[in-house]
């Protein structure tokens, strides 16, 4: 299931642009952005319970994509 931050379940397919998602990578909320956020992403992209900040890259889906986006992210 995919949530929306307030708590609500999207619709299926649809495209939810957030913009509150101001801490880009942030997704545990503790204004770092580390190795604690890639295993939030990689726990919720397993578990599909995903909110909307945590599709990094954009295409609307929850996936390995976003993952290798937060990891360059960070490396960089
Ligand atoms: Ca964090
Ligand atoms: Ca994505």
């Amino acid at each position: 299931m995919i949530y929306d931050l307030d708590g609500s379940i999207s619709d299926i397919g649809a495209l939810n642009f957030n913009l509150n998602c101001s801490n880009f990578g942030d997704l545990n909320n503790d204004n770092d952005i580390n190795v604690l956020d890639i295993i939030n992403l990689v726990n919720c992209v397993l578990h599909e319970e995903c909110n909307v900040c945590s599709d990094l890259n954009y295409d609307g889906i929850y996936n390995i994509l976003d993952i290798i986006d937060l990891v360059n992210f960070i490396l960089n």
